[in-house]
């Protein structure tokens, strides 16, 4: 592996991308207007910062949000939906191009893209293009987390503290215990358990480390189970009350942070990254990935 990897470049630069993408967000643009009934589609890390979005925009009183992998998505008419969006770095995942064909004419679409000259914008009503935030490395890092804040923009946050408090995590200490620990539970409630979602992902991708992923009151509920010594439960937000001491209890490590729930996201980026460095492994060629899915057509019966 190189001194500094794309991931490292890329996950560093994310203050920058993070505030050029508010700027983009704050104004009126393509995205579903207050009111609109919005699906949200996404394939991997695309579909879970389309989870942290439809909670927020539900969260806000700002219409129904439902949000969808682009493989699983229900769109059919009985369900009213006013908008879709997208969300894809590649513009070429297959599973999202096909949902962007099937409601052609009948949902406008607008699709958070990262790199515009592809397949994608063709088949989209409208795009909001990120190429400021694409990546050379397979794991996404900056895209996800900029297409997020975009959005959270455009809900009408100030994300002003969000981009100070990336910086923080970028500079925070990297404990050897998270380095080390065998295992990792995230949690997150509302807008954060996407966030959860994609920690336990990015971890999956860069390092092959073994992560699971819970809404925060579920995890009292069976998951905990797995908690022990030497393993960590990571909350985005704030803890249900109790869990931390259920937690303790158990003799894993938990950890909660008081720093915008994002920006907690990109300290996991970097826990990610060192686990990966610590056994030898690529995070810019992780085991089995590609930058994007793109699937042979169904061969005709
Ligand atoms: C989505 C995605 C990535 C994942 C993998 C395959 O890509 O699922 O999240 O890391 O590399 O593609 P995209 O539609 O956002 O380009």
């Amino acid at each position: 592996m190189s001194e500094t990897s794309y991931m490292e470049q890329e996950l560093r630069s994310q203050p920058d991308t993070w505030q050029e993408a508010a700027r983009i967000g704050a104004a009126a643009g393509p995205l579903p207007k207050p009111g609109q009934r919005v699906a949200v589609v996404g394939c991997g890390t695309s579909w879970f910062m389309a989870q942290s979005y439809a909670a927020l925009r539900e969260g806000a009183g700002m219409g129904v949000t439902d949000p969808f992998a682009a493989s699983e998505a229900f769109l059919g008419s009985d369900r009213g939906y006013d908008a879709l969006v997208a969300i894809t770095r590649s513009g070429t995942t297959t599973e999202v191009l096909r949902v962007l064909d099937a409601v052609k004419g009948r949902i406008r679409s607008v699709t958070i893209i990262g790199d515009p000259e592809t397949p994608a914008v063709a088949l989209s009503d409208e795009t909001v293009a990120l190429p400021f935030a694409d990546e050379k490395s397979v794991v996404q890092t900056r895209f996800a987390t900029t297409a997020l804040t975009l959005l959270r923009a455009h809900l009408g946050a100030d994300v002003s503290a969000a981009v100070r408090e990336a910086h923080e995590a970028l500079s925070a200490p990297v404990e050897q215990e998270w380095v080390d620990a065998e295992q990792f539970s995230f949690l997150g409630t509302g807008w954060t358990f996407g966030l959860a979602n994609e920690a336990a992902l990015k971890m999956r991708e860069a390092s092959q480390s073994w992560t699971e992923s819970y809404p925060a009151m579920e995890y009292r509920h069976g998951p905990i189970a797995i908690a022990a010594p030497g393993r960590v439960t990571w909350l985005f937000g704030t803890a249900p009350q109790g869990l931390e001491a259920d937690v303790a209890r158990t003799g894993a490590r938990f950890v909660c942070h008081a720093r915008d729930p994002l920006a907690d996201l990109v300290l996991v980026q970097r826990v990610a990254l060192e686990r990966a460095r610590a056994r030898g492994l690529d995070p810019d060629s992780p085991r089995s990935l590609t930058r994007s899915v793109m699937l042979e057509a169904p061969a005709a019966p």
